[in-house]
């Protein structure tokens, strides 16, 4: 008999709790909503190209971007999972403007939750990876009343629990409650994520670096110069590998179990980059950084950032940790040499 522990995600969550007496248990009851979520979103992910759920539904969401049926099939998935449990005070999606507050008719709990339902949407028609990313806050605001935007707007160390998952070749769990993070294979078979990376830690350095490279001449100096010296063979280890997704969870998937670095940087044309720091940032950052990598705007880390919107976006270089120290040294230099002259 195979001494392997058949683990479902469910027993993980349960022995996580067991770890720590003060738990009330509201929490695992939350994770085990989400997973439900995250299963049906799979489902329909997988057979997309059979139901004609595929293409623009004609509407746009909140940053302009035309909105396809499964972006609003899995955030309304991710809703109507999860506002009748009891355990949130209040809700926001990559897809909505403002907070979702939980409807009046259900209990209200003291967890938030922040949600990006489809990240990668623009690769749903070439059946590129795409995922769901989550994170979740305690309430700050007094009171058992529905939570507010400051309850939204907190700092990425706060997050109590952060994951992601990645509908690609197979559906993978990626999540941490920051004691270490632990990777679910979904079996179809049995509707259950079992298991099946029970410690990740990234490489401390790794030989593949990923960056959307069509946008080089619009880069910061440092950042040009860092790419030209990934690309030399000097160095023991270089040149590294290119490697870019398109899409954020696959490219920080691929990171976090090969290493190297994933960056979307700011440039001339988008000073604060592209990516949502609430929704995409602090979740994989809160990961990164359990798994024992580093995750940073190119200065300070993601997890420190004071947020003033619910949709501002962030530059984010996250990886391997001598790596994104490798870059931020770079940018450091050019920088000094560009208030020097
Ligand atoms: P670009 C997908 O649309 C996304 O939001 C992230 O998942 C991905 O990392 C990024 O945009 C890709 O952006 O500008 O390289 O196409």
């Amino acid at each position: 008999m195979s001494k392997a522990r058949f683990m479902t995600l469910e027993r993980h969550i349960i022995e996580g709790e067991r770890m720590h007496p003060e738990a009330t248990g509201e929490l695992s009851r939350l994770l085990s909503d989400l997973a439900i979520a995250l299963k049906i979103i799979s489902l329909e992910v997988n057979k997309a190209g059979l139901v004609d759920i595929l293409g623009y539904v004609g509407t746009e969401n909140v940053h302009g971007e035309s909105v396809r049926k499964l972006d609003m099939y899995a955030h309304e998935m991710m809703f109507k999972a999860m506002d009748h449990g009891g355990h949130l005070c209040i809700m926001a999606s990559e897809e909505e403007e403002d907070i979702i507050h939980i409807p009046s008719d259900y209990e209200i709990g003291r967890y938030v939750l922040l949600f990006d339902p489809l990240d990668g949407s623009s690769n749903i028609d070439a059946n590129v990876s795409i995922g769901t990313i989550f994170s979740i806050y305690r309430r700050m605001s007094e009171g058992g009343g529905p939570g507010t935007l400051a309850d939204c707007l907190q700092q990425g160390y706060k997050q109590v629990a952060a994951g992601y998952v990645v509908y690609g070749s197979s559906t993978i769990l990626v999540y941490s409650a920051g004691h270490g993070v632990a990777g679910f294979t979904l079996d179809p078979s049995i509707g259950e994520f079992i298991l099946s990376h029970p410690d990740i830690r990234i490489p401390h350095r790794g030989h593949i670096y990923s960056i959307n490279e069509g946008n080089y001449k619009y880069w910061h100096p440092g950042l040009k110069r860092y790419i030209k010296y990934l690309q030399e063979e000097d160095k023991e280890g270089h040149p590294y590998s290119s490697r870019y997704v398109g899409s954020m969870v696959a490219d920080v998937h691929r990171t976090l179990l090969y290493g190297g670095v994933f960056m979307y940087p700011a440039d001339s044309r988008s000073p604060k980059g592209k990516l949502r720091l609430m929704y995409e940032c602090n979740p994989v950052a809160f990961i990164t950084e359990a798994a024992g990598g580093r995750a940073t705007d190119g200065k300070q880390r993601i997890l420190e950032i004071v947020p003033e919107h619910l949709h501002e976006r962030s530059p984010i270089f996250i990886g391997s940790i001598e790596d994104v120290l490798e870059v931020e040294r770079f940018l450091r230099e050019a920088e000094e040499e560009l208030q020097g002259s």
